[in-house]
């Protein structure tokens, strides 16, 4: 599969890890778009949000406990966000289930 986080998780393209496990993989955002801008996926390949269901949901769920440690190492404390985009409309650009957490400054309050 021409999967570019499949190829990152495959150690074929280099990134910056900041957490791993045998479930999921968290690295640096290629360009970030806030101080600390992190994207977290899990090592199976699944498309988007719009692919998860009741079978592959269990890594979704680990990796949502690992969201707010891997924010507590990176000092997140005043709080962050944690985006997915989803499809065409979504403009989502990598077809690999991902989260941003994004924080190190106040957001901006509007999500469109
Ligand atoms: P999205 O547009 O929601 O599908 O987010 C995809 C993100 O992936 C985008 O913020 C940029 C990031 N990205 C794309 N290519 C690479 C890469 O090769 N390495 C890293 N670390 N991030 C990448």
């Amino acid at each position: 599969m021409d999967c570019l986080f499949c190829k990152i998780i495959a150690g074929e393209i280099p990134s910056t890890k900041v957490y791993e496990d045998d479930e999921c993989l968290a690295f640096r955002d290629i360009a970030p778009q806030a101080p600390t801008h992190i994207l977290i996926i899990p090592k199976k390949h699944i498309g988007g949000v719009d692919e998860i269901t009741e079978e592959n949901a269990a890594v979704v769920a680990h990796i949502f406990t690992k969201i707010p440690e891997i924010a507590r190492k990176e000092g997140l404390t005043d709080g962050y966000r944690v985006v997915s985009n989803v499809g065409k409309n979504g403009c989502q650009s990598v077809r690999h289930l991902h989260f941003h957490i994004l924080g190190g400054k106040q957001l901006g309050d509007s999500m469109v």
